[in-house]
C-alpha cells in the first residue's frame, strides 16, 4: 500500500475496477432492507457541472455507498428534467434544437459526476422529454383529467413580454419575470389547470410527519395559506343586494368605518352611483395594469375611490360607505372586506388617506394606552356594544355563532393556494394530450399515447400568445373518434408536470406498458433521502407531493408521501473580482463594477479592486469545473473538501488552500494505515485467538470508536465532524 495520497493511480485504477464490475448497478436481493437516495432532478445547462453542483451529489453519495455496505439494496439514480423554458432558451440563443443540445449537455453531466466518482447507476437513467417518459407524463395527465383534477378555464395570466410566455404565480418574483427580470403583464387566456386546491388541507395536514426542514415546511404552509374566519353578508344600502365580506377578525366588526371592494368585483358597476361613475371608472382601468403582487405589497401607497354607496353593518346597524381599492383582490375570500383601520395597517393607511374614522375596538388586556394601529390577538373588546369585554378569542366565536345563528352568514375557511397552472405557449415540453372537438374538449385516446413532439426547424416562441406549435398545420389538424376534425391542443405542459413523478420512474424505468409497476414502487418508495436547494421549497416539493396523493386516490401506489427525509445543501460561494469603471465606461443595471480576471487583480493596486464572494454561476464567469479540480487536487481530496469545510447545510466559500488542507489529510490516513497494516488483520487475529500488544490494542481501540463516530455522523449528515 502507498504511503501517500496519489490520485492518478488510485483513481483511474478503482473507477475501472467498479465499472468492470458493475458495482453501482441496483441490486435488488430479497432479505436486505432498502435504501432509495436521490438528488434533485437536473436540468442538464451548457456551462457543465461546477464544483458548486457537488455540494448536493457528493454527500448523497457517500451516505448511499455507506448503505451498499452495510447490505442495502440501494437505488440512486440519475436523469435529466430535460424539457422546459431554460432549455428551450439556451437552444433560442445557440440556434440549435434543443433534443441533441440536452442531449449533449446531459453527456456532459455524466462524464463529470463519473470522474468524481459519485456511484450512479445508468442502467436507470431517464430523460423527460424522451418519448418513452413522457408519454406517460401525458397518461398521468389523463389520469388527473378524468378524476375531475384537470381543467381549461379563462385566466388573466401572468404574460412576460420578454420570455413571450405565461408565468406561474410562483415564477413572478416582486412583480417580475423570476427568469428574465421584465416586469410582467396580465393577458386573458385559456389556459389548463391542475385543481391542486382540492388536496390544500391534506397537503397542509401531512407535511407534520416529514422529517423535513422547519424553513420549507413554514414556506408551504404559508403558501397553502390556510385561514379561519366568517364570510357574512352587509345589506347594500337602498337597494336589494348584499356585499358579502369574508374576515379572519369578526371581532373587530364594530371598528369597520368603511368596505373596500376589489376592481374586477361584479358589483363595482351596480353600486357606484351616477356622481362617482366616470371617476371609478378610470380607476378601474387603471387598477388593471398593476400586477397582484404590487397591489398587495405593503410598501405600495394605497389608492382607492369612493362608489357613492353604502352598506349597513348587521350589528349595529351603521351606515357604512364602499371604496373600491386594488389592494383587495378579487381571487381571494369573496373579493370584499370590512375595514378595520384601528386594527389592519392597510386599512389604517387608507382611512388616514381619505380621512375616514379610525375607532378603536380592541385594547391591550394590560390597560396601557398604544399607538393604533394595533392588531393585537390577545386584548379585550371595546366600543363593541353586548360583546364589550370579551377577550378576542371568546369573541371570535361567540360573534361567529351570532352570524350562523341569524343566518347571514358563516364560519368559512380559506385557502390563499391557488390552482396549478400547467399550459405553456411554448414549444418545447409535453404536449398536452388533448383534442378540441365541435362538442368540446376530449382525451387523446390511450392507445394514441404518446402524442409526439413534432419535429421542426422553427420553434422560436411567437408573439401572439399561442405556442409555435399552433403553426404547424399538419401536427395540428387531426380527427376525432368519430372522424370527425379536431384540433390537437397546442399548448405544453410546465417542466414542473415531468419532475412530479420522475422519482416513480426511476423504481421501474424500462416499463414499456405502464407508467411503473405498483410491486417495483412499492419496494422501493417513498424515498429515504432526498436531497436539493432550498429554492425548491414550494414549487417542485409541493406538486409533486400533489401527484402522489392523486396516484394514491387512484389506487396505483400505496403511500401518499413520496419524500420521507429532505435535506437542503449550502451553496458554495466563489470570489469574483471587480474594477469601478474608467472614463466613458458604463454599468449595467445591478452591477457595481467590471469584473476582472485574476491576471488583471494582480496588476491593479488593491484600493482598485472589489471583492466578492458570488454563487458559482457562468454569468459570473467564477465556475470551477470538477474537471479541473480532480485533476489538480484529486477526486477524493475535492470530495473530502466538500464533505469537512462546513455542515453540510451551510454556505462555504471555495478555496484552494483548505483543498490542499484535505489533500494533507488525505496523506495522513494513507500513511497511518501503510504503517500498520496490521490494523486490517485485527479481527481475523481475535477471531483465531492471537494476542495484541498494548499499542495494538490502543489503535484497535481508536479505529473501532472512528467507525462508530463517522458511521452516526454519515446517517445524520454530519460530514464535518
Ligand atoms: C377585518 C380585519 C380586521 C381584518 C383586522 C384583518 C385584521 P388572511 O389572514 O390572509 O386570510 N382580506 C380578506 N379578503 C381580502 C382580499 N380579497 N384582498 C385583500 N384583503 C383581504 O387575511 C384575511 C384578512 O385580510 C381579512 O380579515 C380581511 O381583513 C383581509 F384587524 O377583516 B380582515
Amino acid at each position: 500500500m502507498s504511503s501517500r495520497y496519489n490520485p492518478e493511480q488510485i483513481e483511474t485504477k478503482w473507477q475501472a475496477r467498479w465499472k468492470e464490475a458493475n458495482l453501482f448497478k441496483t441490486r435488488e436481493e430479497p432479505g436486505r432492507p432498502k435504501f432509495y437516495g436521490l438528488d434533485f432532478f437536473p436540468y442538464p445547462s451548457g456551462a457543465g457541472l461546477s464544483v458548486g453542483h457537488l455540494r448536493n451529489y457528493i454527500p448523497t453519495d457517500v451516505l448511499c455507498r455507506m448503505k451498499y455496505m452495510q447490505g442495502y439494496n440501494v437505488l440512486h439514480p440519475m436523469g435529466w428534467d430535460a424539457f422546459g423554458l431554460p432549455a428551450e432558451m439556451e437552444a433560442v440563443k445557440r440556434k440549435v434544437h434543443p433534443a441533441p443540445m440536452v442531449k449533449q449537455y446531459a453527456e456532459t453531466y455524466k462524464r463529470q459526476e463519473n470522474l468524481v466518482g459519485i456511484s450512479y447507476d445508468w442502467s436507470r437513467e431517464i430523460n423527460s422529454s424522451d418519448p418513452e417518459y413522457y408519454k406517460w407524463t401525458q397518461w398521468i395527465f389523463q389520469l388527473l383529467y378524468k378524476r375531475g383534477l384537470a381543467y381549461h378555464g379563462d385566466y388573466p395570466a401572468n404574460w412576460c413580454p420578454h420570455d413571450k410566455t405565461v408565468l406561474a404565480n410562483e415564477e413572478v418574483e416582486g412583480g417580475l419575470c423570476w427568469r428574465c427580470g421584465t416586469p410582467v403583464e396580465k393577458r386573458v387566456l385559456k389556459q389548463w389547470f391542475f385543481k391542486i386546491t382540492d388536496y390544500a388541507q391534506r397537503l397542509l395536514d401531512d407535511l407534520e410527519e416529514l422529517d423535513w426542514p422547519e424553513g420549507i415546511k413554514l414556506s408551504q404552509r404559508n403558501w397553502i395559506g390556510r385561514s379561519e374566519g366568517v364570510e357574512f353578508d352587509w345589506k347594500i344600502d337602498g337597494s336589494e343586494e348584499v356585499l358579502t365580506v369574508f374576515t379572519t377578525r369578526i371581532d373587530t366588526v364594530y371598528g369597520a368605518s368603511f368596505c373596500v371592494i376589489s376592481p374586477e368585483h361584479p358589483l363595482v358597476e351596480k353600486i357606484c352611483s351616477d356622481s362617482q361613475r366616470a371617476e371609478v371608472l378610470s380607476y378601474l382601468n387603471a387598477a388593471s395594469r398593476i400586477s397582484d403582487q404590487d397591489r398587495l405589497a405593503t410598501s405600495q401607497e394605497k389608492t382607492g375611490v369612493f362608489c357613492g354607496s353604502y352598506v349597513i353593518n348587521p350589528f349595529n346597524l351603521k351606515r357604512t360607505p364602499i371604496y373600491v381599492a386594488d389592494y383587495v383582490l378579487m381571487n381571494y375570500g369573496t373579493g370584499a372586506i370590512m375595514a378595520v383601520p384601528a386594527h389592519d395597517e392597510r386599512d389604517f393607511e387608507f382611512a388616514n388617506k381619505f380621512s375616514l374614522e379610525i375607532p378603536q375596538v380592541i385594547a391591550p388586556s394590560t390597560g396601557e394606552t398604544v399607538a393604533l394601529p394595533i392588531s393585537s390577538d390577545n386584548g379585550i373588546l371595546v366600543n363593541s356594544g353586548e360583546f364589550s369585554g370579551l377577550t378576542v378569542a371568546e369573541a371570535k366565536s361567540t360573534m361567529a355563532e351570532w352570524v350562523e345563528n341569524r343566518k347571514f352568514g358563516k364560519k368559512k375557511i380559506n385557502f390563499r393556494l391557488r390552482d396549478w397552472l400547467i399550459s405553456r405557449q411554448r414549444y418545447w415540453g409535453c404536449p398536452i394530450p388533448i383534442i378540441h372537438t365541435a362538442s368540446g374538449a376530449e382525451l387523446v385516446p390511450e392507445e394514441q399515447l404518446p402524442v409526439l413532439l413534432p419535429e421542426v426547424e422553427h420553434y422560436e416562441p411567437t408573439s401572439t400568445g399561442e405556442s409555435p406549435l399552433a403553426g404547424i398545420p399538419d401536427w395540428v389538424n387531426t380527427i376525432d373518434r368519430h372522424g370527425g376534425p379536431a384540433r390537437r391542443e397546442t399548448d405544453t405542459m410546465s417542466g414542473f408536470a415531468c419532475s412530479s413523478w420522475y422519482f416513480l420512474r426511476f423504481c421501474d424505468p424500462a416499463n414499456p406498458d405502464s407508467a411503473f409497476d405498483l410491486d417495483r414502487v412499492s419496494y422501493w418508495m417513498p424515498i429515504d433521502c432526498y436531497v436539493g436547494g432550498a429554492e425548491h421549497a414550494v414549487m417542485h416539493l409541493l406538486y409533486a407531493r400533489f401527484w402522489t396523493k392523486v396516484l394514491f386516490d387512484e389506487g396505483l401506489i400505496q403511500f401518499k408521501e413520496p419524500f420521507t427525509s429532505l435535506k437542503n445543501q449550502g451553496m458554495l460561494l466563489a470570489e469574483t473580482a471587480y474594477r469601478l469603471p474608467r472614463a466613458g465606461e458604463t454599468l449595467k443595471i445591478g452591477e457595481d463594477g467590471i469584473q476582472i480576471s485574476a491576471d488583471e487583480v494582480k496588476k491593479l493596486p488593491a484600493e482598485q479592486v472589489i471583492h466578492k464572494w458570488e454563487k458559482m454561476s457562468k454569468s459570473k464567469g467564477n465556475i470551477v469545473t470538477p474537471d479541473e479540480a480532480a485533476e489538480k487536487f484529486g477526486a477524493d481530496a475535492l470530495r473530502v473538501y466538500e464533505l469537512f469545510e462546513a455542515p453540510f447545510e451551510q454556505t462555504i466559500q471555495w478555496s484552494v488552500e483548505r483543498i490542499r488542507g484535505s489533500i494533507n489529510f488525505l496523506n495522513r490516513i494513507f500513511r497511518l494505515c501503510s504503517e500498520n497494516q496490521t490494523i486490517f488483520l485485527f479481527e481475523w487475529r481475535d477471531h483465531i485467538g492471537l494476542d495484541f500488544s498494548k499499542s495494538e490494542r490502543e489503535l484497535r481501540s481508536a479505529t473501532h470508536k472512528t467507525i462508530d463516530k463517522v458511521t452516526s455522523d454519515i446517517e445524520k449528515f454530519k460530514f464535518n465532524t
